[in-house]
């Protein structure tokens, strides 16, 4: 008899009822897109609840990034040579593909063994004369060391863009750890704590890149006859606000869903795996669960097992991506490659009801005991 499965996530539906008050409202105006009411709503919204200002919201978090490069000039080469952005490998494909996709080369730096986000130890060796920018990642929501980062960036002239797509919400040292950096973007694809089916959205330190930005994903029209700057398409619609919007109305139910299921993994299993270290300072918002196993042969062994009674656990972010051809990287990355190798993210989502999580929990510790 087939058992049901157990994801790694499964996306936060929100109460029907919220939704169609929405799409009512939608029906009523006959207005879609192209920086629509819900849009609007959603932007103020999200502002207030992040504690942030300047927020754009885009397609998704790879066009977020896409577009904070263009508007912070990084992809414009060096003396005709492309423009180099210095990165961690220890991310989801999209980090560095973009870059890569903008024409700028990703060179990796390798990562704290950790923390698992970039060491800003191994920035500096990095930086060349082609360096324009450094793109660290808040690696499942956890704080790159900033004032570290942001101190080399200034020292060197070089613009910082964090990946926070997993760093909705998250707190550092009190305050929104969007606030670091020339800008930070956010990805709301549907597997995120808070999501638009597909989305994502800049915070952009300064107004004037805000203003710069508006215009560039509205192919850069700026009225009914002018057509001030290069352009794309990069806008959110009405439907996705109104899925974001009710999403937003009931974070404070999903948040406390997941903080339940992280702090049980949590307490069951730190004694016998490795857990992400944070910095004390950090209120998380139990985005991800990851463990690192002894081995990559006990992680694949465990992710094989657990497999075969029905949960899914990921090898976020497995392979590490020097090792990705299309990238171009040259160096080794002994450090992400290591924990790359080891890691397993465990299903964790609002719904997962505590019998199924004990049981994903006594599977690892009958695997490790084994
Ligand atoms: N930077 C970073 C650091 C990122 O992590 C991401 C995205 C980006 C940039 C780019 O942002 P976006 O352009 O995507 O907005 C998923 C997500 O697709 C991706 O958004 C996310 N990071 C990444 C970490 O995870 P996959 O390939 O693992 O997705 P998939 O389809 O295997 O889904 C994972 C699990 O979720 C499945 O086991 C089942 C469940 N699921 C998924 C979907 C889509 C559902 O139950 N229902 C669903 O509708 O990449």
């Amino acid at each position: 008899m087939s058992q049901p499965i157990i994801p790694v996530t499964r996306p936060y539906l929100p109460s029907r009822e919220k939704l169609d008050q929405y799409i009512d409202g939608i029906y009523e105006r006959n207005w879609l897109t192209n920086n629509g009411p819900l849009v609007q709503e959603l932007t103020q919204r999200l502002e207030d609840y992040l504690g942030v200002e300047n927020l754009l919201l885009v397609t998704n978090g790879t066009l977020a990034l896409q577009i904070a490069y263009k508007v912070l000039g990084i992809t414009e080469p060096v003396k005709q040579a492309p423009a180099e952005a210095i990165t961690t490998p220890f991310t989801f494909i999209a980090t560095a593909s973009s870059l890569k996709w903008e024409g700028v080369q990703p060179v990796f730096a390798d990562i704290d063994p950790d923390t698992w986000c970039l060491d800003p130890a191994n920035i500096e060796a990095a930086i060349s004369p082609n360096t324009r920018a450094i793109l660290p990642v808040h690696v499942f929501g956890n704080a790159c060391e900033v004032e570290t980062i942001d101190a080399i960036a200034q020292k060197h002239k070089l613009k910082v863009i964090y990946d926070a797509s997993h760093a909705f919400g998250v707190k550092y040292k009190g305050e929104s750890l969007l606030k670091h950096g020339d800008a930070a973007t956010l990805s709301f694809h549907a597997t995120k704590l808070f999501h638009t089916v597909e989305g994502g959205a800049i915070i952009f330190k300064r107004k004037e890149d805000l203003e710069r930005a508006k215009k560039m994903i509205n192919f850069g029209i700026t009225g009914p006859e002018t057509i001030e700057c290069l352009g794309i398409n990069a806008k959110l619609n009405e439907l996705q606000a109104a899925m974001g919007l009710s999403v937003l109305d009931e974070m404070e139910a999903n948040l406390k869903a997941r903080s339940e299921v992280w702090h049980r993994y949590e307490q069951s299993l730190s004694q016998v795996l490795q857990l992400q270290v944070k910095p004390e300072k950090l209120d998380y918002n139990y985005a991800y669960f990851p463990v690192v196993f002894e081995s990559e042969e006990k992680a694949v062994q465990v992710a094989a097992m657990l497999k075969e009674n029905g949960v899914l656990a990921r090898r976020y972010f497995y392979p590490s991506l020097e090792s990705v051809e299309s990238l171009g990287a040259e160096a080794d990355q002994p450090i992400s490659k290591d924990i790359a190798s080891r890691i397993l993210c465990l299903p964790i989502f609002d719904q997962l009801s505590q019998a199924d999580q004990q049981k994903i929990i006594n599977f690892i510790t009958a695997e490790l005991e084994a």
